[in-house]
């Protein structure tokens, strides 16, 4: 939301002042009783008892992916994505830095904004969760198996990868749409000549029907606008997909208002199966491009990196009827569109109104050629002949919306802080409720498919401020979970969230839950430097590396005593855990290793390297609590002089 503060800070201060004050926040602050018991009835799970909702909440600037129950606002896990994770080893061990490549070498860091959980007919069909990051433009794929990151590709010609990743309607493809519109190829030129030089790519990474796997299959080098938000046409507008975008005067610097200056942005409507024809058929061209596409194998455990060079481009211009514009007021952010597929919600952030197009009068107007004008050569519709209709004053400064299973709307607004419910099609106003504070995106159980799953509604809040004991300067992001079964909403819970989220995709446990217990099978293990008994165990130098086969069961380490190893060697540690029980991992570490500990799942074989640097006899041991005799999990490795 920072990039929209700037004309609007004053106002901002001003509102949270006054709903940090008003009544709805004394009275959520202090529930009587007898309903305090009754709204915590709602959210309770009793012990054992599991929770009826996952949802996936983006950790922002942690790069990674955290996973909660619903309705308890339990944290369960946070799965490592775009960032190293000393917890597990992620990035850190051998077999998952080839994870964190990049055509710019070794990222260990990212930026994720907004999850989407593949889908099958427009349904949530939990196979595959995945992930932007913004800073280093990527997008990755988490198995819903394993809940492990298997694959991240690198989006060439992007610049800030906000607009995604969201999916189509059978996980055709995962969309990536840029944020910044930068030289494409990349090159030295001088800033202010930005206007009608930069470009913006708008990626469409194609999604194996069974693997999952992902390739590029093009990108639509589109005008050099901003481009914020995207998401799929369904149903009726499935082969469609639209993207908001602001700044369309093309301005390089932001530093004054000069980017707003225009009353209309645009949402670019985008027909991808169109493009895909015509790429099908041959069109676009090849252009060269450097971009990391990074696969976890998990029979060999372990990743790899492949750079690629070259990517396919399409300009929109080549193919008539696949791309137009619909005038959006006041620099849309979200763009979001209802379970039917007709209504294509722009949330126009400096606003006050909530604009909805109609895509069935989009087709009409294309089909009839009503068009006012163009940019670069795409035609731009006129708003009156695509607008479905206004909600009138909901709030100020829309961002997102989500919708829920019997057609009615949710809206948060950032500025005046709440979260409005409207009904699609009659335009009304149903209900609206405080937030606290400042709320960015909100989540619905199954919101982003054709079937909603309802129940739940929650808003994940971008300023914490009172909510929670105070823990210095940086608190944990205020989560806030409603209940919208009813007419009107109700606030039932509060709950901290890791990172800064910005997006979370949520779905009925049900769906995967009884899939999610993943064991690797030891038989299948290929790792090369797998040791699948206590007999495959050995120590091999290789001048002045050595390799160390390691096996890991409950409860100990073969070998423990090692010896022969010289200051100035390369130790790699390569250690099979050989539990074949569903959630027994071992860990590992060494006395003064300068990378983090392993953590090895059952029939899993991972990597550490340690340079030791003095000599002595050190101790090793595993690090994860794992039966009665985990302290007796130990051993020794002896270093001697060079
Ligand atoms: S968002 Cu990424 S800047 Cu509204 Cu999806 Cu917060
Ligand atoms: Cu193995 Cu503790």
């Amino acid at each position: 939301m920072k990039n929209i503060l700037k004309p609007v800070a004053a106002f901002v201060t001003g509102l949270l002042v006054l709903t940090s004050c008003n009544n709805s926040t004394k009275q959520s602050n202090s529930k009587s009783g007898a309903l305090a018991s009754n709204i915590a009835e709602k959210v309770y799970v009793s012990p054992g008892e599991h929770d009826e909702f996952y949802a996936f909440i983006s950790g922002g600037y942690s790069g990674n992916l955290t996973v909660y129950g619903l309705p308890s606002g339990r944290m369960f896990k946070e799965i490592p994505v775009f960032s190293q994770f000393p917890t597990s080893g992620y990035g850190y061990s051998e077999e998952t830095k080839p994870m964190l490549n990049t055509s710019h070498g070794f990222v260990p860091w990212g930026d994720s904004h907004h999850p989407d959980i593949s889908q099958t007919n427009g349904e949530i069909d939990g196979r595959f969760i995945f992930i932007n990051e913004n800073n280093t433009p990527r997008i990755a794929k988490i198995d819903l198996q394993s809940f492990e990151t298997t694959e991240i590709i690198e989006v060439p010609n992007s610049a800030g990868n906000h607009s995604s990743s969201f999916v189509t309607e059978n996980t055709e493809y995962v969309v990536a749409g840029t944020r910044f519109s930068v030289p494409i190829p990349q090159r030295d030129m001088p800033i202010k000549d930005y206007k009608g030089n930069f470009q913006g790519a708008l990626s469409f990474i194609s999604v194996a029907p069974e693997t999952g796997d992902m390739d590029i299959k093009f990108q639509v080098l589109m005008p050099g606008f901003n481009y914020d938000l995207s998401h799929p046409g369904r149903g009726k507008s499935h082969g469609w997909f639209f993207f908001t975008t602001y700044n369309t005067e093309e301005a390089s610097t932001l530093l004054e208002v000069n980017a707003s200056q225009n009353d209309k942005d645009f949402i670019a409507a985008v027909n991808w199966k169109k493009i895909e024809e015509y790429v099908n058929n041959g069109g676009g061209t090849m252009m060269p491009a450097e971009y990391a596409h990074n696969v976890y194998d998990e029979h060999t455990h372990t990743a790899t990196s492949t750079i690629k060079k070259e990517v396919r481009v399409v300009n929109p211009t080549d193919v008539p009827g696949a791309v137009f514009f619909l005038p959006t007021p006041k620099s849309p952010h979200g763009c979001d569109v209802d379970p039917t597929g007709e209504y294509i919600v722009g949330n126009g952030k400096l606003s006050a109104n909530l604009t909805v197009h109609s895509f069935t009068k989009m087709l009409d107007a294309i089909e009839n050629e009503k068009f006012d004008g163009e940019a670069y050569g795409i035609p731009i519709l006129n708003f009156e002949d695509v607008l479905a209709g206004t909600v009138e004053q909901p709030g100020l400064g829309p961002l997102h919306t989500e919708f829920d299973d019997q057609g009615n709307a949710y809206t948060t607004f950032f500025i005046s802080s709440e979260v409005v419910k409207w009904k699609v099609g009659t335009w009304e106003v149903i209900d609206r409720k405080p937030t606290y504070y400042s709320v960015g995106h909100l989540t619905i159980p199954g919101g982003n498919s054709r079937k909603p799953q309802g129940k739940y509604m929650f808003a994940m809040n971008k300023i914490t401020k009172d909510r929670y004991l105070p823990t210095g300067p940086e608190m944990e992001h205020s989560a806030q979970l409603y209940d919208i079964s009813g007419d009107k909403m109700e606030l039932l819970l509060d709950f901290p969230t890791h990172g800064e989220p910005h997006y979370a995709a949520a779905m009925r446990a049900d769906i995967i839950k009884e899939r999610s217990k993943k064991i690797y099978n030891l038989e299948e293990n290929n790792h090369p430097y797998a040791a699948k008994s206590d007999a495959d165990t050995k120590v091999v130098r290789d001048g002045n590396e050595v390799h160390i086969y390691m096996t890991t069961i409950r409860s100990h380490f073969s070998p423990d005593n090692i010896e022969g190893i010289k200051v100035g060697d390369k130790v790699f540690f390569h250690v099979t855990n050989l539990e074949q029980d569903f959630d027994v991992p071992h860990g590992f570490a060494v006395l003064g290793q300068n990378t983090s500990e392993l953590l090895i799942m059952p029939g899993q074989t991972k990597t550490s390297v340690w340079e030791p640097t003095k000599v002595g006899v050190w101790p090793f041991y595993c690090t994860d609590f794992c039966s009665a005799l985990h302290q007796e999990m130990q051993g020794y490795i002896r270093v001697s002089p060079k």
